[in-house]
């Protein structure tokens, strides 16, 4: 039988769920969470309502939005490096930086404005416990990982990956790592998506009302590759359309903090020597984009 990405109820004792989560990120950079106190009800909402935009929105209202400016906090899009990367993705984005400041709520597309806000604040929520979680796992204060402003920034890709007529031939999402701290995934019961693990894709099966957790290269970097950040990849189908919902935290956006992210000293010690080298966190997601999808390569960059 194929290994299967681990799969944590967080209803569980408190120490059975660090450990797990430990193992899981340890060992795969990848896990599924149930019992996370999202309620299915928003969760399916926020699938409706990226459906609804990709499929109903005007031409116009989409040529508003479309964008591929940095610093825009609201855009419309395919692959952000469309003209980086060597590949046309086989969907449709629409990216909105949720914090630190939240859009104002006319920048967001009607068709799916409330559920977005309300989405965003509980994934918010959501993430703090995951950041406690991940620091007690380090061994860290539960405050650790949240008092070096990893969940400071939330950026919500709502994906839409349109049936595809020749999907042997196309890709939904290139393989890549994400550059933030922490990754959660929505998606609906269509499947695709798939981790690198021991050299070889394993399926994240859709699971009703689980949330796929994810760990970015810039938490493999502080925690001192104890925690891996993993490639991963969309295939197009014959089916869909597939939605999803990817939120990253991370704090590349905001332009003037000067604070430098480094393999956490806790963590390092005469065996664990650091790995790799201090980096402001607009620096490290500039490097990435640079490069676009296609191979984690950034990360490797900043190894000393
Ligand atoms: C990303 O947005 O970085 C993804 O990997 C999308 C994953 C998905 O659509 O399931």
């Amino acid at each position: 039988e194929s290994p299967q990405v681990p799969v944590v109820d967080l209803r569980s004792s408190r120490s059975e769920v660090v450990d797990r989560i430990r193992a899981a990120c340890e060992d795969w950079g990848f896990l599924q969470i149930v019992g996370h106190g999202i309620p299915e009800i928003v969760m399916d909402a926020m699938i409706d309502g990226v459906r609804r935009f990709h499929e109903e929105a005007s031409g116009e209202e989409k040529e508003r939005l479309y964008s591929r400016e940095p610093g825009r906090a609201v855009k419309y899009h395919s692959n952000f490096d469309l003209f980086q990367g060597r590949v046309a993705n086989w969907r449709d984005t629409l990216y909105c930086q949720m914090a630190p400041k939240q859009p104002s709520s006319n920048e967001l597309p009607a068709a799916c404005r409330e559920v977005l806000l309300e989405y965003a604040e509980h994934v918010m929520k959501l993430g703090s416990t995951l950041f406690e979680l991940l620091s007690e796992s380090l061994g860290l204060m539960p405050n650790h990982l949240e008092d070096m402003d990893c969940k400071q920034g939330q950026i919500l890709l709502s994906h839409y990956y349109p049936p595809c007529p020749e999907p042997e031939i196309t890709i939904g999402t290139s393989q890549h790592s994400d550059s933030g701290f922490l990754s959660v995934l929505l998606q609906d019961q269509i499947g695709g998506l798939q981790v690198l693990h021991n050299n070889n894709w394993v399926d994240v099966t859709p699971i009703p009302s689980a949330l796929v957790i994810n760990v970015g290269d810039l938490l493999q970097l502080i925690s001192n590759d104890r925690f891996k950040s993993v490639e991963h990849r969309v295939l197009s189908q014959s089916i869909g359309p597939r939605v999803s919902v990817a939120c990253f935290f991370s704090s590349h956006f905001n332009q003037a903090s000067t604070r430098v992210y480094g393999p956490i000293k806790e963590l390092i010690s005469e065996e664990t020597p650091p790995l790799y080298k201090e980096t402001l966190v607009r620096d490290y997601v500039a490097h990435y984009y640079s490069k676009g999808l296609g191979g984690k390569s950034a990360l490797e960059d900043f190894r000393l």
